[in-house]
């Protein structure tokens, strides 16, 4: 494996990219091959319809709002290869001695975070809830014993009494769950 005849990054970008997510070397050019596979066009760039061909990413519940978190940071709809591999590295389960930012509990937290703030402002309201837990349960539970979940949620976390859940209150109400595992995918297995 010493030669990289898929790898069109430069030595040092690479470098950057294995320092900023935690990925090795090797993991980064399988990135990169399934990077270019989803490419049909082979424009350097993902847009949303090559998300939608992620398997691991059709079979979520929360596959959409997965893949809106892939566009947040871009400016023209489309995701280049190290956008790409940053999100995904927040899915990079935790390994000993080997943590990094993005992958760690709190990384992991504030991703899962803005899966259900949907308006981008910090606090996820009752009617933000109510529309994850919608997309996790499919039509199995009405939108009545929803809305309740979803309120008694609120209830249960909301310390400050603002109604809402910001990210401490969340971290808070998650503090017994398991977020690392639940949190991490293996793209690469
Ligand atoms: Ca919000």
């Amino acid at each position: 494996m010493g030669s990289r005849p898929s790898l069109l990054l430069r030595d040092e970008e690479l470098a950057e990219i294995q320092k900023e997510t935690g990925f090795s070397a090797n993991q980064i050019e399988r990135l990169y091959s399934r990077f270019t596979a989803l490419d049909k066009t082979g424009s350097g760039a993902l847009s949303r319809e090559d998300f939608l061909r992620i398997p691991e990413l059709a079979i979520n519940p929360l596959g959409e709002r997965i893949v809106m978190a892939f566009f947040r940071h871009s400016e023209e709809d489309r995701v280049n290869f190290r956008q790409f591999v940053r999100v995904l590295a927040h899915f990079r389960p935790v390994k000993k001695n080997k943590d990094n930012k993005l992958n760690s509990r709190e990384g992991k937290l504030k991703f899962a975070f803005k899966l259900y703030d949907l308006d981008d402002d910090d606090r996820i309201t009752k009617e933000e809830l109510l529309a994850v837990l919608q997309m996790m349960v499919g039509e199995n539970i009405s939108e009545d014993q929803l809305m309740s979940i979803a309120e008694r949620t609120i209830l249960e976390s909301d310390m400050d009494g603002d109604g809402m859940i910001g990210f401490e209150e969340f971290c808070k109400a998650l503090e017994r769950s398991e977020v690392e595992q639940k949190m991490s995918i293996r793209f690469l297995n």
